[in-house]
């Protein structure tokens, strides 16, 4: 395993994303965990479709893409199949919280033991700038051209659901907010 845990997959992220802070917090983790016992051979991963998904292609961990919205059934899957893996994934908020919403409610509800790092841009980016359920009132895109005029609260939805750990951070902040959430299961 490379110690960048870079690949050869060029990144065509645009300029300035958020994505970027994600990658390089989630980069950081893999040693952190690794020297407390969590060898990255058994950290699974998957993301789903949007831009967020291409993380997948910029770490050279063992996983499979999903489709939009169903990675979260994806890695519930993979942790049945071996519970002795770590699973995550990476979801787009229109990803988890639109056409996936179900899954996350139902992950959540069954305490699943998954981990699910939605990239919360408060867009559906890669199809060009569409309101998501996230997406803050007054948010003007080429779908909803007058403001949007309601959002949904993420986090409360999840701990409602029976979320055993939710956590909410700028980009940067998720390395800690990964090594706290693994590292309870150690
Ligand atoms: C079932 C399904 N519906 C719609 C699409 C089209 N689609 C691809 S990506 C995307 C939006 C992704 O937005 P989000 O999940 O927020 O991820 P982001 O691009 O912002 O990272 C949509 C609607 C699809 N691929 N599959």
């Amino acid at each position: 395993m490379s110690d960048e845990l870079t690949t050869t997959v060029e990144n065509t992220w645009c300029a300035g994303c958020g994505n970027f802070g994600i990658l390089s917090a989630f980069r950081k983790a893999i040693p952190k965990l690794e020297k407390q016992g969590i060898n990255p051979k058994h950290l699974i991963i998957s993301a789903g479709i949007g831009c967020h998904g291409k993380i997948f292609d910029y770490v050279p961990l063992s996983g499979m893409y999903s489709l939009h919205g169903r990675s979260m059934a994806t890695v519930q899957g993979i942790k049945l199949g071996n519970p002795n893996l770590k699973v995550l994934t990476f979801a787009g908020d229109g990803d988890a919280f639109g056409e996936g919403i179900s899954h996350m409610i139902f992950a959540a509800k069954r305490n699943a033991d998954i981990t699910v790092i939605v990239h919360n841009n408060g867009t559906y980016a890669l199809t060009t700038g569409q309101f998501s359920p996230t997406s803050q009132k007054g948010f003007k895109g080429p779908s909803l051209p007058s403001g949007n005029i309601e959002t949904i609260e993420p986090l409360s939805l999840m701990l409602e659901a029976g979320a055993s750990f939710v956590a909410r951070g700028y980009a940067d902040v998720l390395t800690t907010l990964l090594i706290l959430w693994l590292k309870q299961y150690t």
